[in-house]
């Protein structure tokens, strides 16, 4: 148990006390004991083994106790206790937002409120308006919140939803007498987001992995447990932030196990096709078998491929499950080799200290060449953006020599002179021509003025890729996963206009962005547009980002010669030349 775990516990107890209604003295207690613990210096574990945490002020002896508990055998019973005495649909109304555990404990004994669904019928009669304590605007609010959480769901981030699942997986392949286990559903066809885990095992014996998958330490609340199905609620924390998920764990039996696999993979779309293809040839397909009814026999199949070789198609990759004209594709066996990590061999659009940055140029380009890369673009932010330091010219010239001075010491790497310059209103570009000629490349984007009308927008950006310095198109729409739409803008007609003038566009990696779209990346791919992958770094751990672009290239269908940093050193510096003399 990490602090930040011991943490969340007396977090989540002092909210399941305030839902029960007790006395703000000892919930605060208990939200302020996790701040304190949270703030303590030094080993959590050694302290309590001294007992040292007494002495700490605002922790007393019941709370020492508790943490001890914690620390030592990973779990506590009075949480648990006092989990299965509140209803779960009350802490799931916490995540609206404007809602706290007082107003959520209101429209329980007021109205008997305990799901969302209810809460929003609720709102919808005008009914919570009238309790004390809301009123219209906080009703009208409470809407607004539900509206949202109908669209976004419980979706999390793949980048967060994937920690989780591993640790998940990575616990449960240690239980005896689990044979194959894999994550399926969207997680497992890199969707950028995931509404909920799918785990999948193969085993003689269901009954013992249920119930060793319940007790895991992530679990905090279990929604169901049957022979072959069990539900829960698990949390992790990951990337600085807490992420919780409904885990749903299906036990089958090996022989069961790739048509399973498939099966939960989805997506629900190729399913079906699959399941007509089945069809078609006189067989049916579900999640336990392949068989021909009409003989009673069935199709044995030991793997995926198996189940698309007995249908007439090659193995097709989970991230092109979409029903998105991968079956049509293996009919024609021109389904795309999908570009993978191993193949990328260096970025272009990655910040350091210049700009907004944590990193210096030679830190970054080594923590680049650690990962095994060629070459580390550097695309810091340009004069106009100055919330991010964007670099004034005389700061140009100077990391120009900084990059000549770094690279003439590095072997193994090259640092190339690259820029993120910002698009400006009217679509022209943050520097001059002769300032931008100076450098190997020119990524362009926009960080500014969202709110245009679409028309306007695209023509602003159609102006930018049009120029001559420009190389290619950072973050296309600017949006931020689950947070922030993109600005409006008609991809379609900047697609375009970037195959006429043979510009790249980028896949953002950044996994709050993956941006360009991986439906959009298959359509620029069919005009012949080169993508580029940038994880747009900030730091040199961000540096390995990098692969959930690649997850979104592969989405898109893209091969290792659709990605240009995909090629060497030599190539690419070639062909950025090739470019600027064109211009
Ligand atoms: P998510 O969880 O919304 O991010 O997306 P998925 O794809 O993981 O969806 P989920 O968890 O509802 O179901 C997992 C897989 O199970 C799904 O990809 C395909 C399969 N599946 C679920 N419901 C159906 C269904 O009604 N028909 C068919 N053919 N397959 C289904
Ligand atoms: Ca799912
Ligand atoms: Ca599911
Ligand atoms: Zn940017």
């Amino acid at each position: 148990m990490t602090k930040d775990d011991v943490a969340d516990a007396l977090d989540e107890i002092g909210t399941l006390l305030e839902l029960k209604g007790e006395n703000s003295f000892r919930t605060n207690a208990y939200h302020n004991a996790a701040r304190l613990v949270q703030q303590l210096p030094g080993d959590l574990k050694e302290m309590v083994a001294k007992g040292e945490l007494g002495k700490v002020r605002g922790i007393g002896e019941a709370l020492t106790e508790k943490i001890t508990t914690l620390v030592t055998t990973g779990k506590l019973p009075y949480l648990e206790d006092l989990r299965a005495s509140v209803p779960a649909g009350l802490v799931t109304m916490l995540r609206l937002p404007g809602i706290g555990p007082k107003k959520v404990k209101a429209l329980h004994d007021n109205l008997h409120i305990d799901t969302i669904e209810k809460l929003k019928a609720a709102c919808e009669a005008g009914e919570v308006a009238k309790l004390k304590g809301f009123g219209e605007k906080t009703q009208a609010r409470i809407l607004e919140g539900i509206a949202h959480f109908e669209k976004v769901g419980h979706r999390v981030r793949i980048d967060l939803a994937l920690p989780l699942g591993t640790a998940l997986l990575e616990q449960i392949r240690t239980f005896p007498g689990v044979l194959r286990s894999e994550l399926c559903g969207s997680l497992r066809r890199h969707k950028e987001t995931v509404a909920d885990l799918d785990i999948l095992v193969s085993s003689a014996n269901a009954q013992p992995i249920m119930d060793a998958f319940v007790k895991l330490p992530e679990v905090v609340q279990v929604l169901g447990q049957g022979p072959t199905k069990s539900s829960v609620i698990a949390t992790l924390h990951s990337r600085g932030e807490k992420v919780t998920m409904q885990a749903d764990l299906r036990v089958v039996t090996d022989e069961q196990f790739p048509f399973a696999l498939h099966y939960f993979t989805g997506s629900k779309d190729h399913n079906i096709r699959m399941r007509q293809r089945a069809i078609d040839r006189g067989l049916t397909l579900n999640e336990y078998a392949l068989s021909n009814e009409a003989k009673s026999s069935t199709v044995p199949c030991k793997t995926e491929a198996d189940i698309f070789a007995a249908l007439g198609l090659p193995y097709i990759e989970p991230e092109l499950r979409e029903d998105n004209g991968e079956i049509e594709a293996g009919e024609l066996k021109v389904l795309p080799a999908l570009v993978a990590d191993g193949d990328i061999r260096g970025v272009f659009h990655n910040h350091t200290t210049y700009s907004d940055g944590n990193a210096t140029l030679e830190e970054m380009a080594l923590a680049a060449k650690a990962l095994g890369f060629e070459y580390f673009g550097v695309g810091d932010h340009s004069q106009s953006l100055t919330i991010a330091r964007g670099m004034p010219v005389n700061i140009v010239r100077k990391q120009w020599a900084e990059i000549d001075r770094v690279n003439a010491k590095l072997s193994g790497v090259r640092i190339l002179k690259g820029i993120e310059v910002d698009i400006l209103e009217d679509g022209s570009l943050d520097y001059s021509d002769e300032l931008l000629a100076g450098f190997e490349y020119v990524v362009v984007s926009v960080h500014s003025l969202f709110n245009m009308p679409e028309e306007d927008m695209t023509r602003r950006v159609c102006k930018a890729l049009a120029h001559p310095a420009t190389t290619m198109l950072g973050h296309a729409t600017g949006r931020l996963l689950l947070r922030r739409e993109g600005y409006k803008i008609n991809l379609d007609e900047v697609l375009k206009v970037a195959a006429k003038h043979g510009k790249m566009i980028e896949i953002n990696a950044q996994p709050s962005r993956l941006d360009l779209d991986w439906r959009y990346v298959k359509r620029a791919k069919a005009l012949g547009i080169p993508i580029a992958i940038n994880p747009d770094a900030h730091s040199p751990g961000e540096l390995a980002l990098y692969n959930f672009g690649v997850q979104v290239a592969r989405r898109g269908w893209l091969t290792r010669d659709d990605v240009f940093n995909t090629r060497s050193l030599t190539d690419v510096t070639k062909e950025l030349a090739r470019r600027k003399e064109k211009v």
